[in-house]
C-alpha cells in the first residue's frame, strides 16, 4: 500500500488511549482475533500472553496460553506484534489468536479493558491509520469498499482505491496547480522588475485548460466508479406487451414477473439483481408505457418514469412481430436521449417489416431478442456491459473515482480553474487566478483527506464496522 505518511505527518496525532476489538466477525469459527493498536498493545498482550515483545521476533506468530487479567488460563492461542509505525494502524499493534469462540473473545477483551484498554469506536483503527498517514481518505473508503464489495469486479476496483488508485491521479494534478500559483505569485511580485518576464497569459490558460481536462475525466470515470461500487440500475421500458416482464424473467433466471398477452399486465415495477460478468446490475422490469384511464396503472407509469431518469441504462423493447407504432415512438421519446439500448423481442415470431425504420434509424441496428426462445441473450448481456462500463480493459486498469463525494471535489476544483480562466481572460492582475487556482488544489486536498472537516471524518469512518 503507497504510504501518504510524509505527505501529511503534520496530521499526526498521538493517540494516548489503547484501543481493542476483535477483527474477525462475531460468531463461531475456527479463530477470532482480537486487535490491539496503541501505546500499551504490547504491554497489555504481554500481560495476557506471557509472550514478551522483546524476546520474540516482530510480526510473526508465536504460541501461548491466554490469561485473563488475573491470571487464569483462558485458551490457548497465538501472539503477534507490529512496532509502530510499520503496523496498519501505524502505532505499536498486538494481535492475539484465539480459538473462535465470541464468549473466550469477549472475555480476553474485557481482560484487555481491565488492563487498561479501552473498546474500540466503529472504524477507530482505519481512523489512527489514517491520521497516522498510513493511508489517504479515498484508500481509507477503498478499503471499506472492500470488505462490502458484493461482485469480484467491485472487489478488485476497491482494491485499486485501497492501493492508492485515486490517490495516485490526484496528488500529481494538485502538485501542478501549487507550482501553477507560485508562478502565479512570481509574475506578480516581480511584475515592476523589467527584467523578469510574468507568465504569459497564453501559457497561464494552457495549463489551467489542461488540468480542467484531467480532472473532467477524472469525473467521467464516476460513471464506470458507482457501478461498480454500488451497481447499475437497468429498467426495461416499451409500451405495454412487447415482452419487458418476459425479458426480465428470463435474465433473472427465474419466474419472477407475471406474464400475459393482457396489455397492462404489469402495474407496478418490480426488481431482481444479477451480476453481468461481475459488474452488480438491478435489474427493474417496468408498467408499460402508455396513457391510461385506469388509476392504478397510470401510478404505475408514473413510477415507470421515475426509474427511467434514474436507470444508468435503458433496455427499450419493441415487439418485432408488428409494426411500431405512434405509441412506440413516444415512448421511445422518454428514452432516446439517456443510454440504452433498442431491442427487438420476440424474434421468433416471423418479422413483418425487415426493413422497417424506427425514430429515424433502421431497425437492423437494433438487437434481435427472444425472451421466449432465449434467441440473442449473450449478444443482449455483452451489449450491456460495454453500455455500462465502456473502454472496460482501460477504465478498470485505473481507479475510478466511486463516491459523489470524489466527484463534488473535483467539480469545486474544475469551477475554480473556470474562475482563474475568466480572471486571466479580463486581464485581471495575476493575484486573481492565483487564487483560484490555491482553491482548486485545496479541493483536492479535501478530496484525499488533507483538509477534510471533521464532520466529513466522521460520516465516513463511523460507517466502518467495529474492529476495522
Ligand atoms: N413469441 C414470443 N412471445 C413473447 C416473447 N416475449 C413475450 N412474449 C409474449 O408477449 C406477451 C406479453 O409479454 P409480457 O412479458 O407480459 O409483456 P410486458 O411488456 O411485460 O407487458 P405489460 O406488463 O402489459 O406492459 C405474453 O403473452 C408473452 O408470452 C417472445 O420473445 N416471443
Ligand atoms: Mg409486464
Amino acid at each position: 500500500m503507497r504510504d501518504v505518511s510524509e505527505d501529511r505527518s503534520q496530521r499526526h496525532r498521538s493517540n494516548e488511549a489503547t484501543i481493542v476489538a476483535p477483527a474477525t466477525p462475531a460468531g463461531a469459527g475456527a479463530i477470532s482475533i482480537l486487535r490491539l493498536s496503541g501505546p500499551e498493545a504490547f504491554s497489555i498482550s504481554f500481560r495476557l500472553t506471557g509472550v514478551a515483545p522483546s524476546g520474540h521476533p516482530f510480526r510473526t506468530l508465536c504460541r501461548c496460553t491466554v490469561r485473563d487479567a488475573s491470571g487464569a488460563e483462558v485458551d490457548t492461542g497465538l501472539a503477534a506484534y507490529f512496532p509502530a509505525p510499520n503496523s496498519f494502524t501505524g502505532e505499536d499493534v498486538a494481535e492475539i489468536h484465539l480459538h473462535g469462540n465470541p464468549l473466550l473473545v469477549a472475555e480476553v477483551a474485557e481482560a484487555a479493558c481491565a488492563l487498561g484498554a479501552r473498546p474500540a469506536e466503529p472504524g477507530e483503527f482505519s481512523r489512527r491509520a489514517f491520521e497516522n498517514g498510513k493511508m489517504d481518505l479515498t484508500q481509507a473508503e477503498g478499503l471499506c469498499d472492500l470488505i462490502a464489495a458484493k461482485t469480484a469486479l467491485s472487489a478488485r476496483a476497491a482494491l485499486r482505491q485501497l492501493k492508492g488508485g485515486i490517490l495516485d491521479a490526484v496528488a500529481p494534478l494538485r502538485e501542478r496547480m501549487l507550482a501553477l500559483q507560485v508562478l502565479l505569485e512570481a509574475s506578480i511580485d516581480f511584475s515592476d522588475e523589467e527584467d523578469i518576464a510574468p507568465l504569459p497569459t497564453t501559457q497561464v490558460k494552457e495549463r489551467v485548460s489542461e488540468l480542467k481536462l484531467t480532472l473532467s475525466r477524472l469525473i467521467a470515470s464516476y460513471n464506470v466508479g458507482h457501478i461498480l461500487r454500488e451497481g447499475a440500475t437497468v429498467a426495461i421500458a416499451g409500451v405495454a406487451n412487447v415482452g419487458k416482464s418476459r425479458l426480465l424473467n428470463r435474465l433473472l433466471g427465474e419466474e419472477r414477473a407475471i406474464v400475459t398477452e393482457i396489455p397492462g399486465t404489469t402495474r407496478d415495477y418490480l426488481s431482481g439483481e444479477l451480476s453481468l460478468q461481475g459488474i452488480p446490475v438491478r435489474l427493474v422490469d417496468t408498467a408499460g408505457l402508455r396513457e391510461t384511464e385506469d388509476p392504478v396503472e397510470r401510478e404505475g407509469v408514473r413510477r415507470s418514469r421515475e426509474i427511467l431518469a434514474e436507470a444508468d441504462l435503458a433496455l427499450f423493447l419493441l415487439d418485432g412481430s408488428r409494426r411500431s407504432h405512434d405509441g412506440d415512438r413516444r415512448a421511445y421519446a422518454e428514452v432516446e436521449h439517456r443510454p440504452h439500448l433498442l431491442l427487438r423481442n420476440k424474434s421468433d415470431l416471423p418479422s413483418l417489416e425487415a426493413g422497417e425504420r424506427f425514430a429515424g434509424q433502421g431497425l437492423r441496428g437494433a438487437l434481435s431478442v427472444s425472451a421466449k426462445t432465449g434467441e440473442g441473450m449473450e449478444a443482449l448481456l455483452a451489449a450491456m456491459i460495454r453500455e455500462l462500463a465502456p473502454g472496460e480493459g482501460a477504465v478498470f486498469e485505473e481507479a475510478p473515482m466511486t463516491r459523489l463525494r470524489h466527484v463534488a471535489a473535483a467539480r469545486k476544483a474544475v469551477a475554480a480553474l473556470e474562475r482563474a480562466e475568466k480572471a486571466v481572460g479580463e486581464g485581471l492582475s495575476m493575484e486573481f487566478p492565483a487564487a483560484d487556482v490555491r482553491e482548486a488544489a485545496l479541493a483536492l486536498s479535501e478530496l484525499t483527506g488533507e483538509i477534510a472537516p471533521e464532520e466529513v471524518l466522521c460520516a465516513i469512518f463511523s460507517s466502518f464496522c467495529i474492529g476495522k
